[in-house]
């Protein structure tokens, strides 16, 4: 029944209150959209030029030179200011443009404010000048579909996370047609340049596309754009000209901050493992970062067990005279078995909980994992080049896929047999567990990339800790370690002599943390040590706080898994990526109205201060290598991935212990916080990137 003061939904709906507070636009929207980001103070001026550095240099790839000999002679270019600019280039320089802009691969934060560089700059010199926005990424060029970007638009997308106000597509620009239908789009709409906002794969074709569109004077330019961090320029000399690419600070402290709430937690309540996989697809540089941002207890980096070797098992083959090729590098077993004896270690100075950080890629460097990812990459890009149904279109189903590699092994398949794929690999292959098998065979993306994200990395491998767990658990070797002054109260409290039975049931009666000894595993192997010390007889019971106590160190492993990626992916930039992005955007502008074509924008020094940020062009084409795609070889830029003696790396591994706190010590956690647009402290931006810069 309803009261006498309950008011009407229509009372309720029309209420002021009610449509202020239930309003898509709340105020951190209406704040986000007001910030201005910082301008390099050269966008300031009216007029810039750039300048050829040619003493930056870079060993770039014959082939390159080959497929790109319109763009390979590009040096960096370094924006300057024009005031030198004769009048007729002044002219020249604020003619009215008009530039597409496509985005293409995943969201990063910021990609928003590279548009808005783009526009505030070229409405600026001439509010003539049009900006063009592709839409669904690459297919938006293909296709011809796009829309004008208005002030408007912009408006209300600054400072906004997503590629939402024209979204994005993964569409590859990989062929001769593909190029002649976007230079029509170009033509057609009478493009001066074309900006293409993606990561290495993206800027790979954008590489391509500036090739194609020189002789028709439509420039092209790339914009650093990735969560994943892995695109990082040096010279040849380790100079760093683009220390990280736009997306990846806000991702990291996006992911951190829940990571950093589940350290909370789990110091709450004190029963959960939280296992957290961390995208970033093959590098480790997000889980790096993670790593700094909240001193999880255990972080595992791919790069790190790529490069693991079983020192003993090195030793023995040696003492017999042989090479044990095994010794080198991780297995799955392997790094099963090291995480299960971290987990041991902590639980035995009294944590048997805590927060694990795995990063998407790290089957990538787990030696028999990758041998099946290139063998199966392979195997699908042989079967695509043959057939003119793809290979997942073909074999629908798992079991049809498990067919088709079956009868590879059997040579059914056709006169071409494919030897690639033989019994053992069959046999190894089918002890996966199936849904690891299903994600294994997952479809590639349209540039030949293994799709990591599909793949549940953290299941295999807590699988196998767990199993292994059971059996230290068995073995005794597997307790919490109980606080001895803990244990002295409860024993104390009950009138109990704490010292003659810390004898007889734990091994290490004097440390802080008692451990139960290997051979009680159970409140019958408990009594019977109590019997053999002769602290009870054969018929008493055990007393209560003893089995309290055992009950206490018996440890019980809970995980709780968690998978941060498109949330993070997803998130409004931080203040450091809306100042990044839109200096990205304006230094795009100022590369077009200068004239250069297959350059990548960059900001040098971001690792520095503000003031000492320089928007540079990198030379696209002499950034790329030969690397197997699709079963071939192609041009594309190479991913960086951690640098095991970066200094980021180095200060990782030397503190890792202490966030580990499997001693006596006390668990370290920081809290990064949550993501805000605006701040000035040192570390709002990348901590990996201020300590590699030292
Ligand atoms: P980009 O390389 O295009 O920036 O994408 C990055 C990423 O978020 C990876 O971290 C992740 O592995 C992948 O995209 C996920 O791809 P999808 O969006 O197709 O699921």
């Amino acid at each position: 029944m309803e009261s006498k003061n309950h008011k009407s939904l229509e009372f309720l709906l029309n209420h002021p209150k009610t449509s202020h507070v239930t309003h898509d636009v709340n105020t951190e929207t209406i704040e986000r959209r007001l910030f201005s980001p910082k301008k390099i103070t050269l966008f300031s001026s009216r007029f810039t030029s750039v300048e050829d550095n040619p003493e930056y240099k870079f060993k770039h790839d014959s082939e390159a030179s080959k497929a790109l000999p319109d763009i390979i002679g590009n040096h960096v270019q370094k924006i300057i200011s024009g005031d030198k600019k004769s009048e007729k280039e002044k002219l020249s320089f604020l003619k009215p443009r008009n530039i597409g802009v496509v985005f293409s691969g995943g969201p990063a934060p910021g990609g928003h404010n590279v548009i808005a560089g783009i526009y505030d700059e070229a409405k600026k010199l001439n509010p003539e000048s049009k900006v063009f926005g592709f839409l669904f990424g690459p297919d938006g060029l293909l296709e011809s579909k796009y829309v004008e970007i208005t002030k408007s638009l912009v408006d209300a997308y600054r400072n906004i996370g997503g590629f939402t106000m024209i979204k994005t597509g993964r569409t590859k620009i990989d062929s001769q047609n593909k190029i002649n239908l976007a230079l029509k789009t170009c033509l057609d709409l009478k493009l001066d340049a074309l900006v293409v906002i993606g990561g290495d794969d993206s800027n790979t074709n954008a590489a391509f596309l500036a090739q194609a569109f020189k002789k028709f004077n439509i420039r092209v330019i790339g914009v650093p754009k990735t969560i994943d961090g892995d695109i990082q320029v040096k010279t040849d000399d380790n100079q760093i000209l683009c220390a990280v690419s736009f997306g990846f600070h806000t991702a990291a402290r996006a992911f951190s901050q829940n990571i950093s709430n589940l350290t909370t937690d789990a110091s709450s309540d004190i029963k959960y493992w939280h296992i957290c996989k961390v995208m970033g697809r093959v590098a480790s540089h997000l889980t790096l970062e993670c790593a700094f941002q909240t001193h999880a207890n255990l972080v595992l980096i791919g790069e790190e067990l790529a490069d693991y070797t079983d020192h003993a098992r090195v030793k023995d083959a040696q003492k017999q005279g042989v090479i044990d090729y095994t010794a080198y590098g991780i297995t799955l077993r392997h790094l099963s078995r090291m995480i299960c004896n971290i987990i041991v270690k902590r639980a035995a100075s009294g944590k048997n909980f805590g927060v694990m950080i795995i990063p998407e890629g790290v089957l990538e460097f787990i030696n028999e994992i990758q041998v099946f990812i290139i063998k199966l990459n392979t195997i699908i890009a042989d079967y695509n080049n043959k057939h003119d149904k793809d290979f997942h279109s073909s074999f629908a189903s798992f079991n049809d896929k498990l067919e088709y590699l079956r009868r590879l092994t059997r040579g059914l398949t056709d006169k071409n047999k494919f030897s690639i794929w033989n019994l053992r690999d069959d046999e190894l292959f089918n002890q996966l567990p199936s849904f690891f098998r299903k994600g294994l065979l997952v479809e590639r993306d349209t540039h030949g990339n293994f799709q990591f994200s599909q793949v549940k990395t953290e299941n295999i491998i807590m699988d196998m800790v767990k199993e292994y767990l059971g059996i230290l658990k068995e073995q005794g070797r597997y307790k919490v370690g109980i606080d001895k002054s803990y244990y002295k109260s409860v024993m104390e409290d009950a009138r109990i002599n704490s010292e003659k039975f810390a004898k007889a049931v734990f091994k290490n009666p004097d440390d802080k943390f008692l451990i139960v000894k290997e051979t009680i595993i159970s409140l019958k192997t408990l009594k019977q040590a109590l019997v053999s010390a002769n602290l009870i007889d054969s018929d008493d019971n055990i007393p209560s706080p003893v089995i309290q106590i055992f009950k206490k160190s018996d440890p019980n492993f809970k995980t709780q898994t968690h998978f941060y990626g498109y949330d993070g992916r997803g998130s409004d930039p931080t203040h450091f990526d809306c100042n990044y992005a839109y200096n990205l955007g304006m230094t795009a502008f100022h590369l077009i109205a200068n004239g250069a074509t297959g350059q990548m924008a960059a900001i040098k020094n971001l690792e520095k201060k503000f003031d000492k940020w320089e928007p540079i062009g990198i030379p696209i084409a002499k950034m790329m290598h030969l690397e197997e795609r699709n079963g071939k070889l192609e041009l594309v830029i190479e991913k960086s991935i951690v640098d095991l003696n970066s200094n980021a790396f180095r200060v990782f591994k030397s503190l890792r212990e202490e966030w580990l706190a499997a001693l006596s010590n006390q668990d370290r956690y920081r809290r990064p916080g949550p993501v805000r647009f605006t701040g000035n402290a040192e570390e709002d931006r990348p901590i990996t990137l201020v300590l590699n810069s030292i």
